[in-house]
């Protein structure tokens, strides 16, 4: 789908890192990264254990483990005999104290409760409703190519995007709690409704890999343009212009064909450090971001929550691993946060901040904005 363009390299890669553009295509199983196997570490005793309680369970047998730090881990558990489902588990891993380190990958379907049609989801996704915007293919809305020849249906859909019309949910705010806990490590995002960095989740612990509507510039030049402006410009159905080459100015949201933002390369350190990855609500589809959760080592659990499996999620047997738990991403990430012990804790924060949030006009501008989220607290 993607026509990467070497000409439109204004965002580089790094020195010594090989160029990424945006697609919509993942490759096969056999040219994704593997992920490197350091060992098995106690916390994955625990992972695998409980796996095999729950498959012994169901055929109606218990489980006998040979492994000594496997049952150390299993008899530090109350209740251990009953099979646990992947939330119990992550839950109790995290209160263990396990875990310290969680990287969370995110995409659309973490902000349909807050009323935003994610691309996908039949129905309701965008990809199911572009008939109005006359294009030929749903991706070509995102094409940087086709934007070229023809600005207006992106500029259609800016419109509706654009944040400060929305607000962030709950699982926005279960992940800022992660980070008052001091266990967020980074999110990775795949959005750009910029609802993340609105609910107080500050810019070092975010990487918005598909870029955002904080900023703008000139689509052809890339001559910065005041993103205001350009918001100004695109909401009275005008499209902003840029004065030094007169092409269309786009926010920089990352359109297919166009490279990733330079913060997108903190993957190469963080996911070999992450000790957790959650991810939650994508279909794990557009690449090079899809490929991501297959760079932690094999030892790291993966908990996905979303309505259907997706990735690496959508093979059987799952990897000893991996977690999936199914349904609505806001019931999934309540029950987690129940099991935490967290939930009044959030819905405090949520009311607090979103009280003070209704005196807060611009989120383009904000940078981790009006809130106390510089500070985090510990779990222990
Ligand atoms: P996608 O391909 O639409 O996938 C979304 C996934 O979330 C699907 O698997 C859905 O089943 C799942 N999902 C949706 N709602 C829920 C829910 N309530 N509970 C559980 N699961 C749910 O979107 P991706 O993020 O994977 O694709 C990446 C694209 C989408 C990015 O490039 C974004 O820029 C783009 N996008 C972003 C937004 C946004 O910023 N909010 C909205 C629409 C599209």
């Amino acid at each position: 789908m993607s026509k990467a363009k070497s000409s439109r390299d204004r965002r580089i890669a790094p020195p010594g890192v090989t160029r990424v553009t945006r697609s919509s295509i993942n490759p096969p199983d056999s040219q994704r990264s593997k992920p490197t196997d350091s060992g098995l570490v106690d916390d994955l005793s625990l992972m695998s254990v409980s796996e095999q309680q729950a498959s012994l369970a169901r055929k109606g047998k218990s489980y006998q483990s040979s492994s000594p730090s496997a049952k150390a881990v299993l008899s530090s558990l109350s209740g251990s005999s009953v099979p646990r489902g992947a939330l119990d588990t992550i839950g109790r891993l995290m209160k263990l104290g396990r875990v310290r380190n969680i990287v969370v990958v995110a995409g659309a379907g973490i902000s349909t409760a807050s009323g935003i049609p994610d691309f996908r989801t039949p129905g309701t996704g965008l990809y199911a409703n572009l008939a109005k915007y006359d294009i030929p293919y749903p991706e070509a809305i995102f094409n940087i190519d086709y934007f070229s020849d023809n600005p207006h249906p992106f500029f259609s859909l800016a419109k509706e995007l654009f944040p400060g019309h929305h607000r962030p949910n709950y699982v926005h705010y279960f992940i800022r709690m992660l980070h008052q806990k001091g266990l967020l490590l980074r999110m990775y995002t795949q959005n750009i409704d910029g609802l993340e960095k609105l609910c107080g989740i500050p810019d070092d612990k975010l990487v918005e890999a598909h870029g955002s509507f904080a900023t703008a510039a000139c689509h052809l030049c890339y001559t910065p343009y005041p993103a205001e402006e350009a918001k100004q410009a695109i909401m009275n159905g005008n499209i902003p212009i840029c004065t030094f080459c007169a092409g269309a100015v786009k926010p920089n949201v990352v359109f297919f064909g166009e490279d990733l933002p330079e913060k997108y390369f903190q993957h190469a350190e963080d996911f070999p450090k992450a000790d957790l990855l959650m991810i939650m609500g994508t279909s794990l589809k557009i690449e090079p971001f899809a490929s991501l959760v297959n760079t932690v080592k094999s030892t790291v659990p993966r908990l996905l929550l979303n309505r259907d499996p997706v990735g690496p999620f959508e093979r059987r047997p799952l990897r000893r691993a991996d977690y999936m738990e199914l349904g609505d991403l806001s019931n999934s990430v309540r029950k987690l946060a129940e099991i935490l012990g967290w939930h009044t804790e959030i819905q405090d924060l949520m009311n607090s901040h979103e009280n003070g949030l209704c005196s807060f006009t611009d989120p383009s501008n904000s940078s981790g904005e009006n809130s106390d989220s510089s500070e985090t607290d510990s779990m222990h």
